[in-house]
């Protein structure tokens, strides 16, 4: 994405935004769902012991190593589904209301 894009995107967190945290452990994201509103921010913690990434269209971790954590802003009122791209069986959704 080019920086320009990015920035006219980017939303300054607004009083009442939140943040959510999805753990990945035993090669689960739990919650496997989350709830959250446009300008919130969700925290994935890899505490499992393998490598794991979090891949949709528009979010891409890249791969986190054990103990590392990946911090989204929801950005568009638009729900998606996403995987590890490095075990697909892996997956969670994030639903945007
Ligand atoms: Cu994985």
């Amino acid at each position: 994405m080019k920086p320009l894009l990015a920035a006219l995107l980017w939303l300054p967190l607004a009083a009442g935004a939140a943040e959510h945290h999805v753990v990945i452990d035993g090669m689960k994201f739990s919650p496997q769902v989350v709830q959250v509103k446009p300008g919130d921010t969700i925290v994935w913690e890899n505490r499992d012991m393998f490598i794991h990434n979090v891949t949709a269209a528009g979010a891409k971790s890249g791969d986190l190593a054990p103990g590392k954590t990946w911090r989204h802003v929801v950005r568009e009122k638009m729900s998606f589904d996403y995987l590890c791209t490095l075990h697909p069986v892996m997956k969670g959704r994030v639903e945007v209301k």
